[in-house]
């Protein structure tokens, strides 16, 4: 444990090392980060729900939305990963199209109609 914590400092020490000499010179190389692609930006939501119907639902409600272009819900952790065009939609966004089809968000909670239409298995709040 100890070596990869080292390890992970290395590779940070290292990092910043590159970003520092790439600074002055090298024009030519993108400094585009892991969670941004051109065109594409990353977001987790988290989203409330509990079996895999529920994740059927909520990644179709995510997929819906005009921008999107992958949406995958995990029933552990409770995060809906996004991988979305910025200049056509925003998590915010997406968070309240699946509220609207029975999962709260952080933000959006949604309405006690659709959350009691909602199958047995797939209530969440206690
Ligand atoms: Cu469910």
């Amino acid at each position: 444990m100890k070596k990869l914590i080292f390890l992970m400092g290395v590779a940070i020490v290292i990092t910043a090392t590159n970003a520092c000499s790439n600074a002055g010179s090298a024009k030519s190389e993108q400094t585009v980060s892991t969670e941004t692609n051109i065109g594409e930006t990353k977001a987790t939501l988290i989203v409330q729900g509990s079996c895999g119907m529920c994740k059927t639902r909520i990644e179709k409600a995510a997929k819906s939305v005009a921008g999107v272009l992958a949406a995958t819900w995990d029933a552990e952790s409770k995060q809906l990963e996004l991988r979305y065009d910025a200049s056509k939609t925003a998590p915010e966004a997406v968070g309240k199209v699946v509220a609207t089809v029975g999962h709260d968000t952080e933000k959006d909670k949604a309405s006690d109609d659709v959350y009691n239409a909602l199958p047995g298995c797939c209530k969440y709040r206690s």
